[in-house]
């Protein structure tokens, strides 16, 4: 892997054919259909007033959280951010718990609990958001020093937007992280925007730089390519794990939505949005299945028909009993098992071979 603080992006496909099978290949385009066929099904449910709240989706950034989950193993630990749905995905967390979870259905992930996106399955190795950002890269770094202490090989990895660099707590997370050695990974989502705000009123420096400035490798990596994502998160943990610490990857993307559901994202210029579109990930991911013989239309039609039955399934679930609504708040076996419980689920892809 590249182990220098340079933006150059990394390319992956010296690495592919060693790393990744044809199926491994197939099963980033299938995570990522699925990814945004749940999040366009749940936007449309959103718009006939079944979804509480906003909504959050990761339109055009699915190849981050499904390449970087993709090179994680079952008894590693994932902080998955709200753009992030592909990390729950793979973990093997079921799209109609996932669509309950966005209608605040009894049969959500947290019951009908927090906000719609803010969920995570302990069950599988995934922590439930924390909203305060970029709090969960003091999760992942505090739960990369339980593996440390117990002498586990084991790895974190969290995702944190670019407006989370401007935040104290990205700087004592990456102090920590670098003085420690700590076997976790850190991915910079940089989709352009912190809600309104440009990356150029975010930061004066490269931020791969700042990995340097704290005494681990940085790297930036094509955030649109989930080939490149999952050969850099794939490196890195295999560093974490022979105890060479931390990395910080920087995932280069574009938020082609707004915020949420409400943000009409006025303020990107359209130029730009339409210069991304070009480089959708999934446009990529599904031309390199072709090319490789799969029958891309049948792929996309399995897709579309278990999302349609997960949201049947969602919409014919329960809201959740009121009388169960301070039920779950605390839970003391959660940390237990988050921490000390190897979490093996029905686990999918490359995790699943690696195990
Ligand atoms: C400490 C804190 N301040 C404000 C918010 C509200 N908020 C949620 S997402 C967001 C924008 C984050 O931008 P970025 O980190 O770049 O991630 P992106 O949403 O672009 O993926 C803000 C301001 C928050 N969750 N936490």
């Amino acid at each position: 892997m590249h182990t220098s603080t340079s933006r150059a992006p990394a390319d992956a496909s010296a690495d592919v054919a060693e790393h990744l099978t044809h199926d491994d290949r197939v099963g980033l385009l299938r995570y990522m259909l699925l990814m945004r066929g749940i999040e366009e099904k749940a936007m449309s449910l959103y718009r006939q007033g079944k979804v509480p709240g906003s909504f959050y989706d990761g339109y055009g950034q699915e190849a981050v959280s499904v390449g970087a989950a993709f090179a994680m193993a079952p008894e590693d630990r994932l902080c998955i951010l709200h753009r992030d749905l592909g990390a729950h995905l793979i973990r093997g967390v079921e799209p109609a718990a996932i669509l309950s979870q966005y209608m605040g259905r009894a049969a959500g992930i947290t019951g009908g609990r927090d906000g719609n996106v803010h969920f995570g399955d302990h069950r599988v190795g995934c922590v439930g958001m924390v909203s305060m950002l970029p709090d969960m890269m003091l999760v992942a770094a505090g739960m990369a020093m339980a593996f440390k202490l117990r002498g586990e090989a084991r790895c974190a990895l969290t995702w944190f937007g670019d407006g989370s660099t401007s935040r104290g707590d990205f700087h004592e997370a990456m102090n920590w992280a670098g003085v420690q050695g700590l076997p976790v990974i850190f991915v910079l989502e940089n989709n352009q925007y912190a809600y309104s705000t440009p990356t150029r009123a975010q930061f004066a420096v490269n931020p791969v730089e700042r990995a340097g400035a704290y005494g681990f490798p940085g790297l930036s990596v094509d955030g649109n390519d989930p080939e490149a994502v999952f050969e850099a998160t794939r490196a890195a943990r295999e560093r974490a794990i022979a105890g060479d610490g931390p990395t910080l990857i920087e995932a280069v993307t574009m938020r082609m939505h707004g915020h949420a559901a409400h943000d009409d994202m006025s303020y990107v210029p359209s130029e730009q949005v339409e210069e991304w579109r070009a480089k959708d990930p999934i446009d990529r991911q599904r031309a390199r299945a072709v090319a490789l013989g799969v029958d891309v239309e049948a792929l996309q039609g399995e897709v579309r028909a278990r999302i349609d039955a997960a949201a049947d399934e969602a919409l014919s679930g329960p809201m959740p009993d009121p009388a169960t609504a301070t039920d779950r708040l605390f839970h003391p076996r959660d940390a237990e098992e988050i921490l000390l419980g190897d979490g093996r689920g029905p686990w999918s892809g490359f995790a699943a071979r690696a195990a």
